[in-house]
Parts: structure tokens; sequence; C-alpha cells
């Protein structure tokens, strides 16, 4: 497949921030996220002066971020990813048969998009032209996710947004709901809006697992008023195991993941001159029974002090001292249909892998 050349892919609307089209009007980009860089530099301040030191896992995906994730997706250790793949593969016609169309597809969390198309596929063969909908906070990962797609699907539009999941739930709502302001609404809400649709809403990856039980609660919350009865979510989650399987998932021999959570020193370092020698810390994947989450971390080898020039900070690391980088909590499958219920979802149908290892559930509201 011939890669569209990045400068003729998508155009800069001049007189409309944050708003970039495909010149076909097939590719709408909105970026939501306008104080991302004063977010990462007072984020990084607070989370690098608590006790203890954090750093928000949103941060992981810059543009290498996002590439060493999908190369994780592709480590034979990292059996989530192919897991749902299949799961996805052997059902997608069953879960879409439950669904009266015609459908927009929405995805949070849509990276590399590497499995939607096992659900556009299907939608296209369905109903011919289908509006895409992803939601991701990696403008580089939707981009050429969106690019490819563009390629491959004739019959597909797209309306990305680079944001965070509330802050791009809360411009959906505005935009399906017809109430978008002034700007680039007309290309965007042509390409959400039309009431006869009905929405499937992806959630995959596990990515749920990634925000705190609060923030699960409140995202699922979002969706919930963004959806109506007969719409659907789609929810992939990994299932609770013992810590002997999950680990090696986080702590690959080739180093895949620890890259991946280190980056996050080299991004400091490149966007707000944080002076860190990666080769001085080390990456860690731990599990935590009681909480049923993995934790990533960062390890200080050394006693160190590390000068951020932006910041005009100074941050004192002990030797074996560790910065909290990622959690990535496990289900199991009644918690989650209680949380999902909790916020407004009835439990439609779910499916794992013969193993039980991985889980997709589908919700709609009630
Ligand atoms: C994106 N997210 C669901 C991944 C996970 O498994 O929690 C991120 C990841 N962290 C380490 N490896 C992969």
């Amino acid at each position: 497949m011939t890669k569209l050349s990045r400068n003729h892919s998508i155009a800069k609307v001049s007189a409309i921030p944050n708003l970039r089209y495909h010149p076909s009007q097939r590719f709408v980009l909105r970026r939501l996220d306008s104080g991302h860089a004063a977010d990462f530099a007072a984020d990084v301040r607070r989370g690098l002066s608590a006790s203890p030191k954090f750093l928000l896992s949103k941060y992981l995906y810059d543009e290498l971020g996002s590439r060493l994730f999908a190369a994780i997706c592709a480590l034979p250790e990292y059996y989530l990813a192919r897991v749902e793949s299949e799961i996805l593969a052997a059902h997608a016609g069953e879960i879409l048969g439950l669904l009266e169309g015609p459908l927009r597809l929405l995805e949070l969390g849509s990276g590399d998009a590497e499995k939607t198309p096992l659900l556009i596929e299907g939608l296209l063969a369905r109903q011919g032209q289908l509006r895409y909908l992803p939601i991701d906070i990696s403008e580089s990962a939707v981009e050429a996710s969106g690019e490819k797609l563009l390629l491959a699907y004739p019959g597909l539009s797209i309306t990305a947004f680079v944001a965070d999941y509330q802050e791009a739930l809360q411009a959906l709502s505005r935009l399906i709901a017809g109430a978008a302001g002034a700007a680039g609404a007309a290309g965007a809400a042509g390409a959400a809006g039309g009431s006869a649709e009905r929405t499937l809403a992806l959630f995959l990856g596990t990515t749920l697992g990634n925000l705190e039980p609060d923030e699960q609660h409140a995202l699922l919350g979002a969706l919930r008023r963004l959806l109506r009865p007969g719409d659907g979510l789609l929810l992939g989650v990994d299932l609770k195991k013992p810590a002997s399987l999950l680990l090696p998932a986080y702590d690959d021999p080739l180093g895949v993941t620890a890259a991946f959570n280190l980056n996050l020193l080299v991004r400091i370092h490149r966007e707000l001159g944080g002076e860190f020698d990666v080769r001085r810390f080390r990456h860690l994947a731990l599990y935590d029974p009681e909480r049923g989450r993995i934790e990533m971390r960062l390890e200080s080898r050394v006693a160190q002090t590390v000068p951020i020039r932006d910041l005009g900070m100074e941050v004192a690391f002990a030797a074996g001292e560790t910065v909290h980088t990622e959690s990535s909590y496990r289900f199991d499958p009644d918690q989650l249909a209680e949380l999902a219920r909790a916020t407004g979802f009835a439990l439609w149908r779910s499916w794992t892998d013969a193993e039980g290892r991985f889980g997709v559930f589908l919700f709609t509201p009630f």
C-alpha cells in the first residue's frame, strides 16, 4: 500500500486553528489539547515534586512512544493484543449483527487502529459508507492510521480528535447534538452527525485499565451521556490472572517495554530540558495483587540530582527510588459488569478466548 505523502495528505486551514482536513474532505483532524505543552510542564513539575514521585502515563505516547507501543503489540510476550484480535476476528460478524444499522464507529484510544479494520470491513460491507471517529492523545498515531485507513477503504470518512478522552467526548457530544460552535462545525459535524445513525463505541486493548477506578467510572459515565439506547459499547479488557502469567508481557527480554517506559525521560529531556541520563534509570514492572494492577516504574540506579531547565527545578533521586509511570488494572467480568451498570450500561454479550485470558464485552445503554 502506498503511503500518502505527509505534506499532501492533510492540509492546515489557517483561519481555524487546530483543525486540519484532507483535501478529499474525507479526513478532518481536530486537535483539542491546545494547552498541551503547558499541561505537560505543569504535570511533570507536580509529579516529580510529589512523594512518591509519579509521571502520568498519557505522556508515554509521543511519536516514538506510540511507535514503541505498536512494537510492544507485536511482541510474543504481549499476548493481549494478539488474543483480542483473535476474539474480534472470530466474532465481528456476530457483534455487528446485534446492532441495528446504519452505524458510525467511535473509537477511544485508537492508536494505530490495527484492530479496527476487523469491524470497519463488516460495516462497509453492510452499509457502503462509514463515519469513523477516532480519539487519541497521539497526533502522529491518529494521522498515520487515518491515512492508511482512507487509502484502504474508499467508503470511509474520518473525523479524528487528538485530545484527552473527556475533552473529546465533550466536543463530540456538542457535535452530535448539532450545537457545535462556528469554527469548523460544518465539516466536523457533518462527519459526526446524522441522527438516524447509531453509534458503536470501541474501547479496546484494555486501555480502560490505564485509568484509575474513579476515572474509569467518570469516563464510562461521559460515554453513557453520549450514547442512546440501541447504541453499543464494545470494551476489550485483560482479565485477572496470576502475576507469573502477566509480568512477562510488561518486562520483555528484548527491552521494548523498557524503552517505552524510559522514553518518558527522553521526552522530558527534549521538551523541557531535563538532563536525564536514561542509563542511570531502569524499567520495573510489578504486580500489586490487592489493587489488581500492573505498575510500571522507573527506578533510579544511583543517587543523583537532575536539573530540568525549563521548569527551573532540580530533582533529587535516592538510589533505588522509583517514579510511578503507569498502572494497568486487570478486570474480572462481574466487576466490569458492575462498573458498567453503575454508569448506565447493561451487558449485552461477552466473548473470551479458550483460556479465559482476555474478554470482549458488548454493553448497551439502559
Ligand atoms: C495501552 N495500554 C493498554 C497498555 C497496557 O497494557 O496497559 C500500555 C502498556 N504498558 C506497558 N506495556 C503496554
